[in-house]
């Protein structure tokens, strides 16, 4: 059997955890460390494929949760799958649905066959278990496919933290068992277990002797201080296979990417980038620049002077701002655009830092203008 997804290591840099890699899937093969767009409902809010593939996209991620409720697998499975459905040739990644059901749903309850809740479109009773995730993952199609988990707060007590962790080790074991077809699409297992040491030891050593292709590490950015996450990402990396990519769910803001590199992540998403663009705000390369503000009424420079998109190419913080204060879709477009553009360009200069075994300086330098801690 030849396995869905590869993980091909090409170089780890001299002083860090940071690598230089490339992971190989059924829709191409693609340099890491990256960063994933999200498009949660088949779409990269107002982007349209060839866009992303413009600024170098390779994989996005879609969402489970969402595209079951509307319009649902069935319906993405008969269009030929979403790479079919929604016209996008490289990679696409799915979320299981147990984050969302954890952030969006109400009257939740969880068991060990799975979880029902409440949908946050129409109140109606549902459940999901790890079964139905994989059936659902695998009428979407996309090239990496994620186990069911269990998210808990990152501050739970160490007690319900260890009964989860177990939980989702013994779900985790259920989706491979129901993953229909792994020579498709590659299952990625999720580690969990807050901020405990021990717990995270746990979570890993069971995910990995179910031997999947990739490892993500899911339970942080949720509300811990970034030193919390960088502690965590410490000790828990090294657990992983050092042949195997490994991702980090949900951060996206520039300083975190960064330190999660640098501790030898290779895969991150994150709804950032698009969500604050399209309320106004940019990422750029001396920090983030609220558009809206009043103070850039009359700045006809670009978003970001040190970047080459065709938003900065083209446009003016005044004009940008002119149309998301009067509400004109071309102005969300236009930050979204940028935003996402900063963050893969952010990412090709950290794989090129990898490469020099320069990523210290890069970090030392990048933090510096940025103004560290404004995110
Ligand atoms: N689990 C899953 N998806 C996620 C997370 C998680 O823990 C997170 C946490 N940052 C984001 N997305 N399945
Ligand atoms: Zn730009």
């Amino acid at each position: 059997m030849t396995a869905a997804i590869q993980y091909r290591l090409i170089k780890q840099e001299k002083h860090t955890g940071a690598r230089l890699g490339e992971i190989i899937t059924p829709h191409g093969t693609f340099p890491t460390p990256m960063f994933m767009p999200v498009g949660t409902l088949a779409s990269v809010k107002s982007m349209a494929p060839e866009e992303l593939k413009e600024m170098g996209a390779n994989i996005i991620l879609s969402n489970t949760y969402h595209l079951w409720l509307r319009p649902g697998e069935e319906i993405v499975k008969k269009a030929g799958g979403l790479h079919q459905f929604m016209n996008w040739d490289r990679g696409v990644l799915t979320d299981s649905g147990g984050f969302q059901v954890f952030s969006l749903a109400e009257n939740r309850n969880i068991t060990e066959k799975g979880v029902t809740f409440k949908n946050h479109l129409n109140g109606a009773k549902m459940f999901l278990s790890p079964e139905k995730a994989l059936q659902i993952e695998n009428d979407l199609g996309a090239d990496i496919i994620m186990s069911l988990d269990e998210c808990p707060p990152f501050f739970e007590s160490y007690e319900y933290v260890r009964d989860s962790v177990a939980r989702t080790s013994r779900w985790a074991e259920r989706g491979l068992k129901a993953h229909r077809d792994p020579e498709k699409q590659g299952l990625f297992g999720i580690v969990q277990g807050a901020g405990f040491q021990d717990l995270r030891t746990q979570s890993a050593k069971d995910l990995v002797s179910l031997d999947f292709p990739g490892y993500a590490i899911g339970g942080l950015s949720v509300g811990e201080s970034k030193s919390e996450m960088n502690r965590v990402l410490d000790f828990t990396t090294p657990l992983l296979p050092e042949q195997k990519p490994r991702y980090l769910m949900g951060v996206g803001s520039a300083d975190a990417l960064i330190d999660g590199v640098i501790r030898g992540i290779d895969m991150f998403d994150c709804v950032l980038p698009t969500r604050i663009g399209r309320n106004g705000t940019a990422m750029t390369s001396q920090g983030r620049v609220v558009v809206k503000n009043a103070k850039y009424a009359e700045d006809f420079t670009p978003l970001d002077p040190n970047c080459d998109c065709y938003t900065c190419r083209n446009y003016t913080r005044a004009y940008i701002r002119h149309l998301i204060k009067s509400d004109e879709i071309f102005g969300l477009h236009l930050t979204s655009y940028h935003n996402l553009y900063f963050l893969l360009h952010l990412m090709q200069q950290v794989r090129q830092a990898i490469m020099d075994d320069n990523l210290l300086e890069f970090r030392q330098d990048f933090f510096e203008a940025y103004g560290f801690n404004k995110e």
